[in-house]
């Protein structure tokens, strides 16, 4: 099969754009009339819901932040009783409350849809078996994943997070086809994979991986080791969870599901961006009733892709997350994405795909920037003079693409910490006492 919903996933153009209308209407009259705070923050940008009649008074509406989730903490953003809401999911954050958002019915069918729709558009199918190596609690990657796993008839194997030895086993044992889990992890679980021989019993084909941001060249090695084709799998809790924009398999590019969300891409202005250019993606639901948002700031950096894709697929699409513009570093005034370093490090064979970013202040007030990495065990000869060489020449790559000189430091193989979930890759310690 080819397409899951064929009707919205290749609808023409005007017609997409007059049901956006019809869905946008309807989701501003719902926030406005249900969840007080966007009534405020709608009267005080004097906007009524009947002032939107184009798709372009979108951009009259306010914006909406994480801040404000935290702040109406735990359901003050829900637009329905919640003896209507079956379901929660939070989003832990790094400090404060979670955000919690909330589901109906409809939401978790539209939800489980939209999954079909991304797994039937990698080729998975009732005779697949899935493997969803991610965690099954509050995060939305679990639960999200298993019901459109099941809805496409596909067998899942619930596997949560944990044991990696114990997961390659499963693998082998169950004759696992399809993974889910971070890039990070499923790093890890090559690794793992390679060091047991082990890699010639798998029968992976697919892995979906996302959650977190990888690189192209993490994608090259991940589809080396494990003999798969390999799919970028964005999402996001205050929107739905993941699902909500997957890659084809002309791997070009994520699909954005533009009839269940609008879709803008804006500078530092608060302006639309042009095609192919960077920007904040800022994401509206069209569909959802429990949890509705209008204008979220996703903080998450991408480029915005017009043209048309060879799978039929009419959505708009977004190229590989670039990292979140909180994630960006500042180091001496350059703009340093932990993605690019990744790009560097997976490429050179002598080092392993993990890393870490280190950053000081010196006694100057200077920023220092340290990139460890990790040898791998053939790449070490014992020479003094072999490890100066490598460790220079992963500086002088690392130049080459974040035009600031970095130190390197070479660390034994399995010395940076693995992770199951979502991997922290940069340690900043310029504020700290
Ligand atoms: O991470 C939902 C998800 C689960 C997506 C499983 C994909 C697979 P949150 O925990 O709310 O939800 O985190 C959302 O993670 O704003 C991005 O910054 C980042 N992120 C998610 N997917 C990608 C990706 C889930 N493919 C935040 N590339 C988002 C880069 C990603 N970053």
């Amino acid at each position: 099969m080819k397409y899951w919903q064929p009707k919205y996933e290749t609808m023409g153009h005007a017609e997409l754009k007059e049901l956006q209308l019809t869905r946008l209407k309807k989701t501003v009259a719902a926030t406005y009339n249900n969840v007080p705070f966007y009534a405020r923050r709608f009267k005080e940008a004097g906007i009524r819901p009947e002032d939107i009649r184009s798709l372009d008074d979108l951009k009259n509406l306010p914006f909406t932040y994480k801040a404000d989730l935290r702040d109406n903490y735990p359901f003050g953003l829900f637009a329905v009783p919640k003896s209507e809401v079956v379901r929660i999911h939070a989003s832990s954050g790094t400090s404060g409350k979670p955000t919690v958002v909330g589901y109906t019915k409809n939401d978790l069918e539209t939800w489980s849809d939209l999954l079909a729709r991304n797994l039937t558009m990698v080729g998975l199918g009732k005779d697949d078996v899935f493997q969803n190596a991610v965690n099954y609690g509050l995060f939305t990657g679990g639960l999200g994943f298993h019901y459109g796993v099941e809805k496409i008839g596909a067998m899942i194997v619930p596997s949560g997070t944990g044991s990696t030895t114990r997961q390659l086993e499963m693998m082998i044992d169950f004759g696992v086809t399809a993974l889910h889990c971070t890039p990070s992890y499923a790093l890890y679980l090559a690794e793992t994979a390679r060091e047991m021989d082990i890699v010639d019993k798998l029968s992976l084909r697919v892995g979906c991986f996302g959650a977190e941001p990888w690189s192209s060249n993490t994608r090259k090695q991940l589809e080396k080791i494990l003999n798969i084709k390999a799919y970028d799998s964005y999402g996001l809790s205050e929107v739905m969870g993941p699902g909500v924009a997957f890659e084809c398999e002309e791997q070009d590019g994520l699909h954005l599901w533009s009839d269940h969300f609008f879709v803008e891409v804006l500078d530092e202005n608060g302006e639309q961006v042009s095609e192919g250019e960077k920007g904040e993606l800022v994401l509206t639901s069209l569909t959802k009733e429990a949890f509705p948002i209008v204008r979220y700031r996703t903080g998450d950096i991408t480029r915005l892709l017009e043209s048309e894709c060879s799978c039929g697929r009419t959505t708009v699409r977004i190229s590989r997350l670039l990292g979140r513009a909180d994630d960006m570093l500042i180091v001496r005034g350059i703009n340093v994405f932990p993605s690019q370093i990744e790009d560097v490090v997976v490429k050179i064979p002598e080092i392993t795909e993990h890393f870490q970013v280190i950053l000081d202040r010196n006694k100057k007030m200077l920023d220092e920037i340290t990139v460890k990495v990790e040898i791998t065990e053939n790449a070490f000869t014992g020479e003094l003079r072999d490890l100066a060489e490598l460790q220079k020449h992963v500086e002088d790559e690392l130049q080459s693409v974040l035009n600031i000189r970095t130190n390197v430091e070479l660390a034994e193989k399995g010395s940076i910490p693995r992770t199951e979930g979502k991997s922290k890759k940069v340690i900043d310690r310029r504020n700290a006492l």
